[in-house]
């Protein structure tokens, strides 16, 4: 019997690559998918497979992860024996904006995915996995953060995904559910959403280099993050449903840079050398040279980069170091993608894409170029 396979978030950015690695394991791969007045399926469009196909292995479903009764029926139908619980507003300024629905689906809509196993008699053959992050560690208590340290979460996300995390670990000592968390430190890829800082920054400079903006807006550069690829760490999240005993891991790559340092290696990779000046809210990137052929539109002296306070968050995580020992003693799992060669494919595919989006400007065309987060 072919395995199957339920991600809830499979449109995001760690359902698609998740999706994509379980079809390649042989998995049947089912993902639940919200209806909006766009197709909105980019990420996984190159491994969707048309219903009337014969031996379809990738199907999606309507579904919310704020609606109970939709989430019961879809795994009732689907039965699987595994779920990958990814859905979330993911977004950590976002959610001072909408602590309410961050709630409802960050927390609640775990709750509901646990107790529609319980419900359905599921308990004992269908695994869970939960996305837990590093943000519930927020103003750390100690560093590296490993699976003991405390928590102390700075936003509604977080306290949004610590209930989750909970939860989760009450299922699992209270009716015996498989079920455990990934506590994943950040981790990045092309297909990163455009509002988050690794992605703002590759697309922004690109999209600056090729003339289509004039300048990067930021909020805390000084801010540190223990960043990998996305790639690796779904692959961990498999992984940790594969044990004999169900247990939480922390998955990160126990190396920490600056925003600032991000913005400076995604700049180098676009032939440009920046320059910092300035502090706080008057700190600016300035060109200092621009070497090859990425970035026809800028010249020494051109500031790219400077700081807008509507960035700044109302409680801000300032620093994120994590310890995956446990992730690499009993599951042999470690990182294969350093974050210099992250950032180089990142910036590479924006600069394509932004190549491409300066042509069809040229030809009078409208291109998609400025967003806020
Ligand atoms: P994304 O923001 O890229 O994807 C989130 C997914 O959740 C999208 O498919 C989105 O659908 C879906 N979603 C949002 N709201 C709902 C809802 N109400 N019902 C059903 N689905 C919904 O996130 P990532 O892929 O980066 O992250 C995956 C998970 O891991 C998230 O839970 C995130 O919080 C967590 N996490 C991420 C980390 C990271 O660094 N990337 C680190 C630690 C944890 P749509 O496409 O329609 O918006
Ligand atoms: P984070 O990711 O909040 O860590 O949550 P994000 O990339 O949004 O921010 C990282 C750090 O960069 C600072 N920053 C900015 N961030 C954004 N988005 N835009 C800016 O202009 C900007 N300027 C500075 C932020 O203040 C922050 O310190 C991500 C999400 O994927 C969560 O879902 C996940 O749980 C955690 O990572 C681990």
């Amino acid at each position: 019997m072919r395995r199957k396979a339920l991600i809830t978030g499979i449109t995001g950015q760690d359902g698609s690559y998740l999706a994509e690695f379980l079809l390649e394991k042989g998995y049947e791969v089912h993902g639940i998918k919200r209806r909006a007045s766009l197709f909105n399926t980019q990420r996984v469009d190159h491994i969707y497979q048309d219903p009337h196909s014969a031996d379809q292995r990738f199907e999606l479903h309507y579904g919310d992860l704020t609606d109970s009764s939709n989430l019961t029926r879809i795994l009732s139908e689907v039965r699987p024996d595994e779920i990958y619980n990814l859905g979330a507003q993911s977004h950590v300024a976002v959610s001072f904006e909408a602590p309410e629905y961050t709630a409802d689906v960050d927390a609640l809509g775990t709750l509901r995915l646990l107790e529609a196993i319980r419900f359905l008699g599921l308990d004992r053959t269908t695994r869970f996995y939960q996305a837990s992050t590093s943000e519930l560690y927020g103003l750390v208590q100690e560093t590296p953060q490993t699976e003991t340290t405390p928590f102390h979460p700075r936003s509604p996300y977080a306290v949004a995904k610590l209930y989750a995390y909970w939860i989760c670990v009450n299922y699992r000592e209270a009716y015996g559910i498989y079920a455990c968390n990934g506590i994943l430190f950040n981790h990045e890829s092309p297909r990163r959403g455009e509002t988050f800082v690794t992605r703002k920054i590759t697309r922004g400079l690109a999209n600056i280099a090729q003339g289509l903006e004039p300048c990067l807006f930021m909020g805390n550069i000084d801010s540190l993050r223990d960043w990998g690829h996305a790639k690796d760490y779904v692959r961990m999240q498999w992984m940790m449903l594969q044990q004999d005993t169900p247990r939480d891991y922390v998955i990160a790559t126990g190396k920490q840079y600056s925003v600032r340092q991000f913005i400076a290696w995604s700049a180098e990779e676009l032939g440009i050398t920046l320059r910092f000046e300035g502090e706080g809210l008057d700190e600016i990137a300035v060109v200092e040279a621009v070497r090859g052929d990425k970035a026809p539109a800028l010249s020494p002296g051109d500031v790219v980069l400077r700081i807008d306070p509507r960035y700044f968050r109302p409680a801000e995580v300032d620093t994120l170091l994590g310890d995956a020992s446990r992730a690499r003693a009993e599951l042999g799992w470690q990182p294969e993608i350093t974050v210099r060669e992250m950032c180089a494919e990142m910036v590479a595919e924006d600069l394509a894409a932004a190549r491409r989006h300066a042509l069809l400007k040229d030809h009078g065309m409208a291109v998609p170029v400025s967003v806020e987060g």
